[in-house]
């Protein structure tokens, strides 16, 4: 009934289709996982936990809620799951308030290396409730693990976080776990470990990479980055002395009522990530990252590499312009990127040095390996020229690649369910 917000979103289906979308934290869901986000389920109040709701008429929602924290459960093996989280930063929120006390000391990723909002930025909650200190990358733009056993000792923290927004490389969570447990031993501390699995949740879920699960005494992330559900967030967990106070930092502390919609749609997509082709849906995600990086090295930009579903690219070093102006042109062209600090980024935050490219949704659409590398060159030859005659025939390439690739609108995914 609604014409005109129904125009706008034909509008936007029309853009992402047109365009070839290398944000790395986006994706494209299934019209399973929209149906159950755009259903009926929405008009229940729920506040609670199945079996112990505020409200009357929760039988059903208690069922869906369940069988999202059951699938949760298994794609991640732990012995705890609260899928009521309503955004990664909501989850980050709770899962401070259930280890530390506000003014505790949390160590951190140094923001401008790939860090977060949440993980103690001053504009966020994160940087005004705790005291957040920063350990940078190595030299090698790689996570130096024996500095963090030296800041461990000095800065003596509360809690320590792992996990990045803009981090192409396999971080070694067993390591960071025996890092963590030989300062407590050293110092007679208890030290908790979080780790913020946001943008590697579904290669995680997929096996193809260290289960953070097993090492951390909380995991927190998003769910419609790697993960290809909805738009939230979710707690995982295997310490049981957390189980309770987790539950109670979510609701009634951060939030209140559920959004039983959203949790139906998230259980759509963990039984979509439970199903084996999700693996080899990851496995092409990390390959199409791979050979669109390796090209562009060939090419003769600076790329930092990868080990997952992105990299960075250092535009002002490779090209001479930078962050905001290489998204601009590639905007203009139709391929979607964000700039994106680099490490030891001599840029402001508005402007940057580099570029972030994932491929987590241009694969879901059907991009192949070998349309990879050649959006590898389509970037290049973009970067390298702003001529109207050459952005106007690079336009049309991406036009023709992403016309074999599927509605974004009509992608259904195997399950289990
Ligand atoms: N905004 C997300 C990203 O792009 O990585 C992090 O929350």
């Amino acid at each position: 009934m609604d014409k005109e917000i129904e125009t706008l979103i034909e509008e936007e289906r029309v853009r992402q289709n047109a365009g070839i979308e290398l944000i790395a934290s986006e994706n494209y869901p299934s019209r399973a996982v929209m149906a159950a986000q755009g259903s009926i389920l929405t008009d229940k109040y729920a506040e609670g936990y199945p079996g112990r709701r505020y409200y009357g008429g929760c039988e059903v929602v208690d069922k869906v809620e369940s069988l999202a924290i059951e699938r949760a459960k298994a794609l991640f093996h732990v012995a705890y799951a609260n899928v009521q989280p309503h955004s990664g930063s909501q989850a980050n929120f709770a899962a401070y308030r259930a280890m530390i006390n506000p003014g505790d000391k949390v160590l951190a990723l140094t923001l401008d290396d790939g860090g977060h909002l949440t993980h103690g930025s001053n504009v966020s909650f994160s940087g005004n409730l705790y005291d957040f200190h920063f350990y940078p990358l190595g030299e090698d733009g790689r996570i130096d693990y024996d500095r963090l056993s030296v800041l461990l000792d000095e800065v003596e923290p509360a809690l320590f976080l792992a996990g990045y927004s803009a981090y192409p490389f396999e971080i070694d969570f067993a390591r960071m776990r025996r890092i963590i447990d030989e300062h407590d031993a050293r110092k007679g501390t208890k030290t908790f470990f979080m780790v913020d699995m946001a943008h590697i949740a579904g290669i995680v879920a997929a096996g193809l990479c260290d289960n953070p699960c097993l090492y951390a005494d909380v995991v927190t992330s998003t769910t419609h980055k790697t993960l290809r559900g909805p738009r939230g967030g979710l707690i995982l967990s295997n310490n049981e002395e957390l189980f309770k106070k987790l539950n109670s930092a979510v609701f009634p502390y951060a939030q209140g009522g559920p959004l039983e919609h959203v949790i139906a749609a998230k259980a759509v997509a963990f039984g979509e990530a439970l199903h084996p082709s999700f693996k080899s849906y990851m496995e092409k995600v990390l390959r199409n990252t791979y050979a669109c990086s390796d090209e562009l090295e060939k090419l003769g930009a600076e790329v930092s590499g990868t080990e997952n579903h992105l990299f960075l690219c250092n535009v002002l070093k490779s090209y001479g312009i930078d962050g905001k102006q290489a998204q601009i042109r590639l905007g203009s062209i139709g391929i979607t990127v964000n700039k994106n600090m680099i490490h030891g980024d001599t840029m402001p935050p508005s402007k940057t040095s580099g570029i972030r490219v994932g491929f987590a949704a241009a694969t879901s659409r059907g991009c192949s390996e070998d349309e990879a590398r050649k959006i590898a060159h389509l970037i290049d030859k973009t970067l390298r020229s702003d001529d109207q005659a050459t952005i106007a025939s690079l336009k049309k390439e991406v036009a023709e690649i992403v016309s074999s690739w599927k509605d974004i609108a009509s992608l259904d995914y195997p399950t289990i369910a």
